[in-house]
């Protein structure tokens, strides 16, 4: 292990709502929560003037709503997120050649390795810079910690949350990590927590102290020998700049070209039901899904779908793969068939996904179903989902405060603008159209968002 904090942690600070507040000035030093709006929505996160009132991320939102009643409740914005954790990672890509996302709004990077930081105090000068830049760059807060190992430099970041940056100094990691739960310990999470606990584990200390047969004995050889090591504070684990697996895929060659419509779907299914095993089987989820068709005359095709966040639900993959199966001719036969998954993402948002499809099937059945992008059914554009930005003829941009029976509450602000002033209308107003997300920081980079991705559902071919 080093013996400088060059590894260096960053996570946003509520980067959802964070994102949203920055967008909806009225919205400032407000409880805003983002999440599944439905009676089976959860919550994807809440800033932190909502945290106040007991809301986090993975609560029921009926839960939400009973605790903080007056909150702002919005859907999520995809699109927006990706965009501005793109213009974070870009940062860290300046500091080092690796950097190790683990998620939108976290990563790793490696600061020795890019010639930034050679000691603490180049390390600390590198972090307060990387925070001010994205400060000015996407006009939000981040979250910065700065340790010899990967685990101490998350620890470290979690300390430093909101809005701070923490130093874990060489040589003080023992005495921090021993009181801290186990729970804190990379691969400790509720199964193995209640096992040690059993075993009157409650604390890294109290790990160390049981010995590494002990854990051995309770846990398995590997994860008993990787757990003792954490536990000294032993971390060697190195930041890797890409993620081997991009996209997780499986396909069959057939020996006789099939031809028949009904077997190439049940084989299709069973491709998705195999590709959703091995991403489970990786800890993975994916946002896109992807078919690939041969055909008798080695003609290949690829189409994908792309979904409003990473799942790994098989009955989610096996209906967008039979969707794409249907916008493919398939007479002649067919000589190869394979489902794949990209846009991996290390958490599973399938609640929220299932919910986000179950909110659109509530309001607006059409948009749960995969429409080209150029043709939006015209009865997309009058779904007004809470948070989503829109366009009046006469009043300018603003976003939908609420809707329902027949009727949409429009806040008209921007980003750079004072908080603004609400007006209704009907939803069917010829006035008023969605409209993409402006950038956050006046004058700063395109917000984008309005993309391919940021719709509900979005289809692209090729070949
Ligand atoms: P986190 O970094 O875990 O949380 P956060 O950024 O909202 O707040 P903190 O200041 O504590 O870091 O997650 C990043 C984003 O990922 C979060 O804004 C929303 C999304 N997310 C979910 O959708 N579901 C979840 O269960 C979690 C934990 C996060
Ligand atoms: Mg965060
Ligand atoms: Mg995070």
């Amino acid at each position: 292990m080093r013996n400088t904090p060059t590894i260096l942690h960053l996570d946003m600070d509520a980067f959802f709502a964070s994102v949203e507040q920055a967008s909806k000035p009225s919205l400032r030093g407000k409880a805003v929560i983002v999440g599944g709006l439905g009676p089976r929505g959860v919550v994807s996160t809440s800033s932190y003037e909502a945290r106040t009132f007991g809301v986090y991320s993975a609560m029921p939102m009926a839960q939400a709503r009973r605790l903080a009643p007056n909150a702002a409740y919005l859907v999520p914005r995809f699109g927006l997120y990706r965009s501005i954790s793109e213009q974070v990672m870009a940062l860290l890509r300046e500091l080092s050649p690796l950097v190790e996302p683990l998620s939108l709004d976290e990563a790793f990077v490696d600061l020795e390795a890019g010639g930034t930081a050679w000691d603490e105090g180049s390390a600390r000068l590198a972090g307060a810079k990387l925070r001010a830049d994205i400060r000015a760059v996407t006009g939000l807060t981040g979250s910065v910690g700065l340790a010899a190992s990967k685990m101490l430099a998350k620890i470290a970041s979690e300390q430093a949350k909101p809005d701070g940056l923490v130093v874990i100094e060489p040589g003080t990691e023992r005495a921090l990590l021993g009181p801290m739960p186990v729970r804190t310990l990379p691969g400790v999470g509720p199964a193995t927590g209640d096992q040690l606990r059993r075993a009157g584990i409650a604390t890294v200390e109290e790990i160390a102290e049981a010995g590494e047969d002990e854990l051995v004995r309770l846990l398995g050889k590997a994860h008993g020998h990787a757990l003792y090591a954490m536990a000294l504070a032993h971390d060697e684990r190195p930041v890797v700049a890409e993620r081997e697996t991009k996209s997780v895929s499986v396909e069959d060659t057939y020996d006789v070209d099939i031809h028949d419509r009904v077997r190439v779907g049940l084989e299709v299914q069973r491709l998705a039901d195999r590709c959703v095993r091995r991403l489970r089987g990786a800890g993975l989820s994916g946002r896109t899904i992807v078919l690939k068709v041969r055909r008798y005359d080695f003609s290949t095709l690829t189409r994908s779908e792309t979904l409003r966040g990473p799942t790994d639900d098989p009955a989610v993959v096996r209906e967008a793969a039979a969707r794409l199966l249907d916008s493919v001719d398939t007479t002649g036969g067919v000589r190869l068939l394979g489902v794949g998954v990209s846009g991996l993402a290390d958490y599973t948002q399938e609640d929220l996904f299932a919910q986000a499809a179950g909110d659109l099937a509530d309001a607006a059945p059409e948009e749960a179903v995969a429409e080209p992008v150029e043709e939006r059914p015209a009865v997309a554009e009058r779904h007004w989902p809470a948070g989503h930005d829109v366009r009046h003829a006469e009043h300018g941009h603003g976003w939908v405060q609420g809707s329902g029976l027949g009727r949409v509450t429009v806040r008209f602000e921007t980003p750079g603008s004072e908080p603004g002033r609400v007006r209704t209308f009907r939803a069917d107003d010829p006035g008023l159209e969605p409209a993409d997300p402006l950038p956050l920081v006046p004058g700063g980079a395109e917000g984008g968002g309005g993309g391919p991705g940021a719709g509900p559902v979005a289809v692209r071919g090729s070949g």
